[in-house]
């Protein structure tokens, strides 16, 4: 019976039902799901039409401004958390020192066609106000401690004005993201800017969203991992500085504790003034 509430009981159950039976069983499952918690949304909160056609229009403006550099859809899943919870979902492991290295979030910035570069390479190309740092580590297997030769590091930062390249016009396209691949002892090194803190765009509706729920936009200074090999899980990471002041309120809750790092300083080095090593360990597909 409809006691507690004026709302047809066998609405929802309609709307699910009316799938036909050429659908996936994981889609009717998700959508089925979807469906279900969407309209308890609504019920709870009894949306009101205006409410409602204000979410549909920050949709439509999301839509309207993401091309290949604007990944708007992807940036509103981040602000409420949907990205990381994502990633929580997939990695599953707990992590204590001996886990697999912890993912996290790919972020809207990812290029699929990042170039590859040789071990020792700079990735900085016009960064004045940057502290050069030495990145380097070995990408072993996590269950045998064994070095992997050939797999590929990627990796992507933004500048110190706080935009990755191609949101940029004024950096050369691939600048600050690179890939590598490891040598025989499962290697790889280059040089790299130290990150910094910086907004996540906030002239959109994920920045108006921001915005509304009294939010800042800044996420702490971080570097993106892409590790793969053939024989391997791929590996999406991000790692954190840990004199960051953003690591414990980062606006898309991407932080780990195992994924802070420190930058320390290095001599006898006319390119970098800092060092940061950072191991990766991979778990075989
Ligand atoms: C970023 O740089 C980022 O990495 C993520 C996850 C979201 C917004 C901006
Ligand atoms: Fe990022």
């Amino acid at each position: 019976m409809a006691a507690d509430h004026p709302y047809d009981p066998t609405f929802t159950d309609r709307v699910v039902n009316a799938m036909g039976p050429k659908t996936s069983p994981r889609l009717r499952q998700l959508m089925s799901g979807l469906i279900r918690h969407i309209h308890d949304f609504a019920r709870e909160n009894e949306l009101t039409v205006d409410e409602w056609m204000a979410g549909v229009q920050m949709i439509n403006w999301a839509g309207r401004m993401s091309d290949e550099k604007r990944n708007e859809g992807q940036l509103l899943c981040d602000v409420i958390g949907l990205e990381s919870l994502v990633d929580e979902i997939t990695y599953k492991v707990a992590a204590d020192a001996d886990a697999p290295t912890a993912t996290a979030i790919l972020g809207p910035f990812f290029r699929a066609d990042t170039i590859a570069r040789q071990n020792g390479d700079c990735l900085v190309t016009g960064v004045d106000d940057c502290e050069m740092t030495f990145m380097h580590g070995q990408v072993v297997d996590f269950t045998t401690k064994k070095p992997i030769p050939g797999a590929f590091v990627e990796v992507w930062q933004a500048s110190t004005n706080g935009l990755y390249e191609q949101q940029d016009p004024d950096q050369v396209e691939h600048n600050l993201r690179g890939k590598f691949r490891t040598d025989e002892n499962g290697r790889y090194w280059f040089y790299c800017i130290r990150p910094t803190p910086y907004p996540v765009p906030d002239d959109g509706p994920a920045g108006k969203l921001l915005e509304l729920m009294d939010r800042h936009p800044f996420r702490p200074a971080h570097i993106h991992i892409l590790a793969t090999h053939d024989k391997y899980k791929p590996l999406v990471t991000q790692i954190f500085d840990r004199k960051d002041q953003y690591l414990t309120n980062d606006s898309v809750f991407a932080v780990k504790d195992s994924l802070i790092v420190d930058f320390v300083p290095r001599k006898d080095d006319p390119k970098a003034s800092l060092e940061l090593e950072y191991n990766v360990k991979l778990v075989p597909a």
